[in-house]
């Protein structure tokens, strides 16, 4: 971008009248060019904040065609939100095959070791508008645009590996219930009212991904703690013409992650944009998100089941107990976005782009959706040509013979519109199928009647709810035990409350009884429920060959994990730097962030040992930190005595966060009430390597577990 020339300048000689030299011109005509203010005609503008009137005093004249223009402009710079996942935040990125994949599939992307792709992936909340917060109890979704050499292939995946109906025409239902009540419109973002669980109460099918929204997995840390699924099970087929099924899943390199409730809501309030900030910021800082993309590979035999599992139920998990995920590329986001309009806004996900080698099977959620996404996409983005927007464009040669259409920007050259064709000397010709890189329908063969009817397997809907509740560890129950309490407490007919009861008490005695406990009812026995399709209970598939207990599902482990782009805040007193240096060095080795925080800004210390203040008395909360330290100074500082240190101190506690103190600094921890003894509560006499290891150790078992208890058992 060249510098500005103020007004006196006169312009260089070889400037032409829209102010851009010749020799710069951006060869894309919609780019903004040049460093003059023009109207979109390219006309140069002397005045844009006054409105043309006649005389200083007197009305604004119409003619004023840069005035209208403007207005105009921005009168229509809103296009409709998503209708679903309208809240999100996205990244570019690079996905990097590992090369073990071509036994599973021929996609060009994953065939050879090291083979790059860029990609751009969105993560959205479903429910709320395009204003919500981040960080409301909700399934997420987990999209991924891969710009490969053989055409665009896009993986649009949730955060949760299954989903709450089984038949795509159940989705206006279900979205019409979870979506603010039509009336007064309200809750926003929310699944804590009568609709919602009207409806998924009824539909049983619902209650296993209910249940997965319920628990922790509900309330993602941040998108980049999060795993992303595939959902449906996917065809695959190898350069040998096998095939296999497939699901897809992503695992995060820093592992799973979740808020606990009163963190969600206190972020909601405190910072709306807590997902989208912690997303960019973690890019900015160079911490960059990654995930393994892994495959659970299975036969594809004609019955579409994997030891009693019907792979065509998307509410059915495969457990990593029977089939193990294989990891077989990594991806990594490495850029924010430049314009979140342009990019984040107007991308457009199809689950319909495949590549050869990934093909859909008869799921009948996704066959509906394969109809969904072209469709909403015409009415959101305004006609037929997105595809021709940047971002959504193919990194692969296009020649698609569409033409016309609102919104065209290509100019077509060429009689080439029709095939076969002499007019054009016969291009584009359609390919020989045995081409690589040609997109094959695999002859997958089909027959029956027309039914309006479920297969039989598809009315289990209560073993894979019990296997997801035993698989929680207690304070994980505990925990959903409470967000069904709230949920289920926020509705107002009793008649919703008992039908989900009902439906509770096929999957779990002691799960209904502490949540009717709570509410105050009756603990329904396991009486006939009020659920469609079989009431949940047909002969189904059963226990999935045994497994009652699937341990990759608990996010709660005694390893720790890595803590890369984790948040350290440390408070520090009127004039300490001792020792911030020190914690720099262990926690930046980490890849993990320091925020420093003290009573007012600007920086501590002076000359050589000066350090910039991150975040102030004013603006620390304990959201945004995964670890809080109190330095020795602190003690008698006006950080020390000031109420929001003890409020981010108990806050942290609640939590299960790490604390560590030095020094004078566990003073402060003391007269904030906090139990030093407690788990994941670390003191010294002095800052030593120790204290920090352990800390690093305490942020990488995510939470002191046992410090939640009371949290919960209080009902907060
Ligand atoms: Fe979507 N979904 N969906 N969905 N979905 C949309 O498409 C739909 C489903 C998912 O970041 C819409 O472009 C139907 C499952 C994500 O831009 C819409 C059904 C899964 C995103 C649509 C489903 C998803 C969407 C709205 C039932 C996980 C955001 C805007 C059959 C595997 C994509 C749009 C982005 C968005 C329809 C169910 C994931 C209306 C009919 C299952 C991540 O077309």
């Amino acid at each position: 971008m060249s510098a500005r020339r103020t007004p006196d300048q006169e312009p260089p000689a070889d400037v032409s009248p829209t102010g851009v030299p010749a020799d710069q011109k951006d060869p894309d005509p919609r780019a903004q060019q040049g460093d003059r203010l023009t109207t979109a005609q390219g006309l140069r503008v002397h005045d844009t904040d006054h409105s043309l009137k006649a005389g200083p005093r007197g009305p604004v004249l119409l003619e004023d065609h840069h005035l209208r223009e403007k207005i105009t402009h921005f009168d229509h710079e809103r296009i409709p939100e998503r209708v679903v996942h309208a809240r999100g935040a996205a990244a570019h990125g690079v996905f990097t095959s590992y090369g073990n994949a071509s036994a599973v599939t021929k996609a060009g992307f994953l065939a050879q070791e090291g083979k790059e792709t860029e990609v751009f992936v969105r993560f959205s909340t479903v429910a709320g508008s395009r204003g919500s917060a981040d960080t409301v109890r909700d399934v997420r979704g987990f999209s991924t645009k891969f710009y490969t050499d053989e055409g665009v292939y896009d993986l649009v995946g949730n955060v949760i590996p299954v989903f709450f109906v089984q038949d795509a025409i159940k989705f206006p239902d279900l979205i019409h219930a979870v979506k603010p009540h039509p009336d007064r419109e309200i809750p926003q973002a929310q699944s804590a009212h009568d609709t919602f669980w009207d409806f998924v109460s009824r539909h049983t099918e619902a209650q296993h991904t209910t249940m997965w929204v319920m628990s922790p997995r509900g309330l993602a840390a941040s998108y980049r703690t999060t795993e992303g699924f595939g959902v449906h099970t996917f065809r695959m087929e190898n350069a040998a013409g096998e095939t296999a099924l497939v699901k897809i899943h992503w695992k995060p390199v820093a592992g799973v992650h979740n808020m606990v409730w009163e963190e969600a809501q206190l972020a909601a309030g405190f910072d709306p944009d807590f997902h989208r900030r912690d997303l960019a910021d973690a890019i900015e800082a160079g911490a960059f998100p990654e995930w393994e993309l892994g495959l659970q590979v299975m036969p594809d035999t004609v019955d579409e089941t994997f030891m009693g599992i019907d792979l065509l139920d998307p509410t059915k998990i495969v457990p990593e107990e029977l089939c193990p995920v294989q990891k077989v590329g990594r991806l990594r986001l490495t850029a924010n976005p430049s314009n979140y309009f342009a990019e984040t806004e107007q991308v457009a996900f199809h689950p319909g782009h495949l590549v050869p080698g990934i093909q859909i099977t008869n799921d009948p959620l996704l066959q509906g959706r394969l109809f969904s996404y072209l469709d909403t996409q015409i009415s959101r983005l305004g006609g037929p040509n997105f595809a021709q927007l940047p971002i959504n464009r193919p990194h692969a040669p296009v020649d698609d013979m569409l033409r016309d259409g609102m919104h065209q920007t290509a100019v077509h050259e060429g009689l080439g519109t029709y095939q076969p064709n002499t007019m054009a000397d016969g291009l584009p010709t359609v390919s020989d199928p045995r081409e690589p890189g040609v997109y094959v329908t695999l002859p997958t063969s089909v027959s029956g009647e027309k039914v309006r009817e479920n297969p039989v397997s598809f009315a289990d809907h209560f073993t894979q709810p019990r296997m997801f509740w035993n698989s929680l560890t207690p304070i994980e129950q505990t925990q959903t035990v409470a967000a069904y309490t709230f949920e289920l407490g926020k509705c107002e007919s009793e008649d919703v409350r008992a039908h989900q009861l009902r439906a509770l008490a096929k999957i779990d005695a002691d799960l209904v009884a502490r949540v009717a406990t709570g509410l105050g009812l009756p603990v329904p026995g396991g009486e006939p429920g009020d659920g469609r399709d079989g009431a949940g209970e047909g002969p189904g598939a059963g226990e999935p060959d045994g497994i009652t207990r699937s341990a990759a599902i608990s996010e709660v482990s005694d390893v720790p994990g890595p803590i890369a782009g984790r948040n350290f805040g440390v408070f520090v007193g009127d004039d300490l730097v001792d020792g911030l240096l020190a914690v720099r060095e262990r926690i930046g080795a980490e890849q993990a962030l320091v925020k420093v925080v003290a009573a007012r800004g600007g920086v501590v210390g002076s000359g050589a040992d000066e350090q910039k203040i991150d975040r102030t008395a004013a603006t620390v909360r304990s959201i945004e930190l995964d670890a809080v330290m109190v330095a020795d100074g602190m003690a008698g500082s006006a950080l020390g005595s000031h109420p929001r240190t003890r409020t981010v101190l108990e806050e942290a506690f609640r939590h299960g966060k790490a604390i560590a103190a030095w020094g004078d600094g566990v003073d402060v921890l003391v007269a904030a009430g906090i139990d030093t003894e407690a788990e994941g509560v670390l003191t010294a006499d002095e800052l030593s390597d120790g204290l920090l290891d352990d800390l690093v150790e305490a942020v990488g078992l995510h939470r002191a577990w046992s410090r939640l208890s009371a949290l919960d058992a209080a009902g907060t």
